[in-house]
């Protein structure tokens, strides 16, 4: 088994789900990145201030310099998440900024008598890029592992350390690497946990449960979308209301459980038989509704009829009479919203009922003639 830390973490079904999971990621980290900006700016002013205290007269001007221009990519950072589209180009910046501290603080460090009074620095800034700054996971991981390995070459190269303050030094490094890194990790696979489930919550919200449909509550959300588009493509769609003729005597007939294996069927026997870019919502008992994108009177008035004649014809249901349906149907216009088309559709309905059931109607069709 190859279990790695990172092959443990949650995997997306496909590039969709995890594009719109860094989204929703990217959505609420900006906040987060603003503040933490805004933060860490400030407290390196404090720092240049400290600086002024107690820098030796030869090392003020460059301590206090390079502390207020890491103060400054810090506000500019903070500035930067107030446009939502700079986002990528920002997180690179996130990414560089903790580098510059940790050189910022190495070339200080290196001009001064006790440099071990300095280097705390460094192990806050490897865990501020892991818990603190909003990087992801892989970006931190990146800026860390940069930062450490410089760190680490310039300990060697440029700090003069007693064996023990060395030998710490590398020990309080590893401390935040690992530990910021854990924490990283499991925050990445709890967000990635969150965002899963709460995607579940909103799929089961929409859905009906017993033949795996659309359920009303995805009626607002396509009808705005349809008319949306239709006030500003002037493309039309249509809706169609199916119900099932006399399912109460059906019911009566062979049961429940029959009655209810005779709604899934019909459900799979619509949407096999519907274009691609077609909705179909269980829009109460034994009601189905079509919202037909791209239609006009003649291809719904194609499409319904067809259905009507495939569930006449269709033997599989498990009785031995035949299932049949009417539909009401219905072209949005002008003056349409959502209650006046589902009106009209549902007085073609109706009008199907009344004339004899087992047949398809729209109101277009009679003021047509
Ligand atoms: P009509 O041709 O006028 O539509 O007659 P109908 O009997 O189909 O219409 P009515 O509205 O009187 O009855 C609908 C029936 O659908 C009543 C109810 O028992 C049945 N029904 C509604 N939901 C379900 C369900 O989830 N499962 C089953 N098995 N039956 C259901
Ligand atoms: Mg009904
Ligand atoms: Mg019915």
């Amino acid at each position: 088994m190859h279990h790695t830390l990172f092959s443990n973490i949650i995997r997306f079904p496909d590039k969709e789900t995890k594009d719109d999971f860094d989204q929703w990621v990217a959505a609420s980290t900006l906040v987060q990145i603003r503040c933490v900006s805004v933060l860490t700016g400030l407290l390196y002013l404090v720092y240049a201030y400290i600086d002024t205290l107690y820098a030796p007269e030869d090392h003020l001007y460059e301590r206090v310099t390079i502390h207020l221009a890491l103060a400054l990519l810090l506000f500019a950072i903070a500035a930067l998440t107030l446009n939502k589209r700079l986002y990528k180009f920002l997180s690179y910046i996130l990414m560089i900024a903790p580098v510059f501290a940790a050189l910022g603080n190495i070339f200080i460090t290196s001009g001064m008598p006790n440099p071990s009074l300095y280097l705390t620095e460094l192990y806050l800034i490897l865990y501020w890029v892991f818990t603190v700054s909003g990087l992801r996971l892989r970006q931190a991981t990146i800026s860390a592992v940069t930062i450490f390995i410089i760190v680490l070459i310039s300990t060697i190269f440029f700090l003069t350390l007693s064996p023990e303050a060395f030998t710490l030094h590398l020990f309080w490094m590893l401390c935040s690497l690992s530990f910021g890194f854990l924490i990283a990790f499991l925050l990445e696979k709890s967000n990635r946990k969150i965002y899963l489930g709460y995607k579940e919550m909103e799929q089961l919200a929409v859905t009906d449960k017993l033949t795996g449909l659309f359920n009303r509550a995805k009626l607002d959300p396509l009808m705005k979308e349809r008319f949306e588009h239709y006030h500003k493509e002037l493309d039309p769609f249509g809706v169609a209301i199916i119900d099932i003729d006399n399912f109460k005597s059906i019911n009566d007939r062979y049961g429940h459980i029959t009655g209810d294996a005779i709604l899934i069927k019909i459900g799979q026997v619509i949407t096999e038989h519907l274009p691609h870019n077609a909705h179909l919502i269980r829009w109460g008992g034994e009601e189905f509704m079509i919202i037909a994108p791209n239609s006009d009177h003649n291809s719904l008035a194609l499409l319904t009829e067809r259905l009507r004649q495939i569930i006449q014809q269709y033997d599989d249901f498990g009785i031995d009479t035949p299932v049949t349906v009417s539909i009401g149907f219905t072209i949005c216009n002008k003056e349409d919203n959502t209650d006046r088309i589902l009106k009209r559709a549902d007085d073609a309905l109706y009008t199907a009922k009344k004339s004899g059931k087992n047949r398809t109607h729209s109101p277009e069709e009679t003021s047509a003639r």
